[in-house]
């Protein structure tokens, strides 16, 4: 214990008088301050690094008769940590509401909503945990769901297995955490077009981000080489696109593996991964490739673009040259897949891709010159604004935001309200801010996770790269030329990349995401001044173990 607390009137909670003080002045200011003054022990290894934690005395034993109390509003949180509680332990955790007559003595984990915790923001909540109970409250759900996922790693890493495991002394350390996210778009992506991803691996994925404190899911399901979405207006897509012949074999495109690969979620299968992930506040925005990256479209439905030369669904890794026509036809197309896409999907962002469209085609055809005179578009990249102005207004008229990679900006301003979504370290990000826009930073520089994380031999093939865990822990969302007081609050926060071309396994995917996907979720939740990447080392440590439990394949 590095910090011991001087006085433990009150609680096992430290109580040095700076924390009192801290507490009683305007309360992020005074976290932040608080934050700088002592690092925690490691053996308090939360990840990612609350804004505030301090040991205090003892700790909190669970036992058979440890009960649960939560508000009303909370009780699908509480049912989610006895299901865990009950699986490791074998004891009952019986759930009272918060009705419920209270038994001073008894042993108890109590989620509550308390609005007085306002200033910590819809996400942020208070834990105490004495050796009397556990108390975690909160101003929203969201805060006391991310309250339980600090709680759960201040628990023995065991509480993670899949199974019971006796002779665990079930304890949590006396400690007062008050914390609160950096960023509200704390992101991780992931492509099943490349390599379909069962939908127990997204199930899986999903809970390995909210232990992550990690909220937006970017499902990329479309692209060249597969489409994976269930569209009841357009069986074909499904029918022809989900399936292609084979696959690149690794990096040689002259080399296929002549084994078919397919697969795709069913409506229904889509709404169970929405409410899986409503559950554990996490929003899930769908990514429908367009106007590129859209070979699969046109394997099923030719009749969509430039060209009448059919084509398959695409074998190799790569950008495309087939890509979607102007046409009304294929509008009122991507409209009538997007009506089905907002009905499943709640979420206000919709991510169109809008990535690598080559010129080609729209260059060569008739029909696209004639587009780009009648909406006197110079250029494609014109002609694409405009299309992503359609779109755009599609979206709009549902209530609903476009997002775009930062392509959607190369032919002028995107559509009102459009969220960019910058991967190209060197552009996009800064115009994006600097023009006012909404951004989500998603450089390659620091969040590709399909870049390599070693230089080790033995390493799984991968598609190039190199991105160590400590360079994604260094990653800083607001670029440094923008320090200088701009506006900055447009940058929603920033998410990290799982492409699949050379992932194709989910075993495959964890072992690239973890623990880089941790070092991520430090950077968009934790207070930037206490970032310090030996201080996360050594989190780390105890972290991996947690992963391990889970059955989580990882790197180091
Ligand atoms: C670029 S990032 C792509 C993807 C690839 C990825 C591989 C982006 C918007 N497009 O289609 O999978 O590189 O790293």
């Amino acid at each position: 214990m590095l910090t011991p607390p001087e006085d433990t009137r009150g609680g096992a909670v430290g109580t040095r008088s700076g924390i009192i003080a801290a507490m009683a002045s305007p309360l992020v200011a005074a976290l932040l301050l608080s934050s700088q003054a002592a690092l925690p022990p490691a053996l308090l290894a939360v990840v990612p690094r609350p804004v505030r934690i301090e040991r205090g005395e003892g700790a909190f034993v669970l036992g058979p008769a440890t009960r649960l109390r939560a508000d009303a509003s909370l009780r699908r949180t509480a049912e989610l940590l006895q299901e865990e509680l009950r699986r490791a332990t074998g004891w009952s955790f019986p759930l009272l509401d918060s009705f419920a007559p209270a038994d001073p003595g008894a042993p108890e984990i109590r989620l509550r909503i308390d609005r007085s915790l306002a200033g910590l923001g819809s996400e942020g909540y208070r834990l105490t945990s004495t050796p009397g109970g556990v108390e975690i409250s909160a101003a929203a759900a969201a805060g006391a769901f991310y309250g339980v996922q600090t709680l759960r790693q201040l628990l023995p890493p065991e509480l993670l297995r899949k199974a019971k495991t006796p002779g665990v002394r079930w304890e949590i350390p006396a400690v007062r955490v008050e914390d609160r996210p950096r960023f509200s778009w704390r992101g991780s992506h992931l492509d099943v077009a490349r390599h379909f991803m069962p939908k127990r691996a997204v199930l899986d994925h999903i809970d390995l981000m909210a232990l992550h404190k990690l909220d937006v899911f970017h499902w990329h399901l479309t692209d060249d080489q597969g489409w994976r979405i269930e569209i009841r207006k357009y069986p074909r897509l499904t029918e022809v696109g989900s399936r292609r012949r084979e696959s690149q074999l690794g990096r040689d495109e002259e080399k296929g593996d002549g084994t078919p690969h397919g697969g795709f979620y069913t409506q229904d299968d889509v709404r169970e991964v929405v409410r899986y992930a409503a559950e554990r506040f996490v929003t899930v925005v769908p990514e429908i490739e367009m106007p590129g990256h859209a070979q699969a479209i046109l394997a099923a439905y030719p009749d969509l673009g430039n060209t009448p030369a059919p084509v398959e669904v695409w074998t190799r890794w790569g950008i495309s040259e087939r890509v979607l026509s102007v046409d009304e036809r294929t509008i009122a197309f991507l409209t009538d897949v997007l009506a089905e896409v907002v009905d499943l999907f709640p979420s206000t962002y919709v991510h169109v891709g809008g990535d690598e469209v080559p010129p080609a085609e729209w260059e060569a055809s008739p029909a696209a010159r004639e587009r780009m005179r009648e909406v006197g578009a110079r250029s494609p990249e014109e002609l694409h604004s405009w299309l992503m102005g359609r779109v755009g207004a599609f979206l709009a008229s549902k209530g609903r935001r476009l997002v775009g990679w930062d392509e959607i900006l190369d032919g002028g301003p995107p559509p009102p309200g459009a969220v960019v979504m910058s991967w190209r370290p060197a552009k996009g990000g800064l115009e994006a801010v600097r023009a006012g826009l909404d951004v989500v930073m998603a450089p390659t520089t620091h969040t590709y996770l399909d870049y390599y994380q070693s230089k080790e031999p033995g390493e799984p093939l991968a598609i190039g790269g190199f991105l160590p865990l400590e360079t994604v822990y260094a990653f800083e969302p607001v670029p440094p030329e923008l320090e200088g007081g701009e506006r900055t609050s447009c940058i929603l926060g920033a998410q990290a990349q799982l492409w699949t071309e050379f992932l194709a396994t989910p075993e495959a995917v964890q072992y690239m995401a973890w623990p880089r996907l941790a070092a991520l979720a430090e950077v968009v939740w934790s207070p930037r001044e206490s970032r310090d990447l030996a201080d996360f080392r050594a989190r780390l440590a105890p972290h991996l173990r947690r992963l391990d439990a889970l059955g989580v394949r990882h790197g180091s």
